[in-house]
């Protein structure tokens, strides 16, 4: 078996780190039988979603008389209007953090983060900012290695 370099481990892992080749996501999440879900139905409701920043999320209402309004005093806040089965609302996050949201027809904001009924959560994890300074040193340390070998 041939094992690869620490170079073109290296190299890979800093492709797979670096958040400028990263790609925003569209992540979906689905509003029925009073609940939001990134399953769909019959797989059990999963009522949080985790993103990074930059990424999309989208609500596809599978059922009629729903909407999604983000708890006050989050950074970032949204409110769609009362949708219809197969309408779809999407929001951009930006920033990190854990957002509360409900279904202001079946839910309600209890005003300290938190909410009650139709509701559901999104965690906007930290900026992977750090990855290019950790990558780089890992970098610089394997081309020191490689030198003090040929000499
Ligand atoms: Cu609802």
């Amino acid at each position: 078996m041939r094992l690869l370099s620490p170079r073109t481990v290296l190299l890979t892992l800093a492709a797979l780190a670096s958040p400028a080749l990263a790609q925003p996501r569209l992540v979906t999440v689905y509003a029925f039988d009073f609940n939001f879900s990134i399953n769909r139905p019959g797989e059990g409701p999963i009522e949080q979603a985790i993103i990074n920043p930059g990424d999309r999320v989208q609500w596809v209402m599978l059922h009629d008389f729903h909407n999604t309004v983000a708890c006050v005093g989050q950074a970032e806040f949204w409110e769609s209007p009362i949708m219809q089965m197969g309408e779809v609302f999407s929001w951009d996050f930006t920033t990190p953090g854990v957002y509360t949201y409900y279904c202001s027809p079946h839910g309600s904001d209890n005003g300290d983060g938190t909410a009650t009924g139709m509701q559901g959560t999104i965690t906007v994890l930290p900026s992977p900012a750090t990855a290019p300074i950790l990558t780089l040193g890992l970098l610089t340390t394997g081309r020191r290695r490689r030198r003090q070998g040929t000499c």
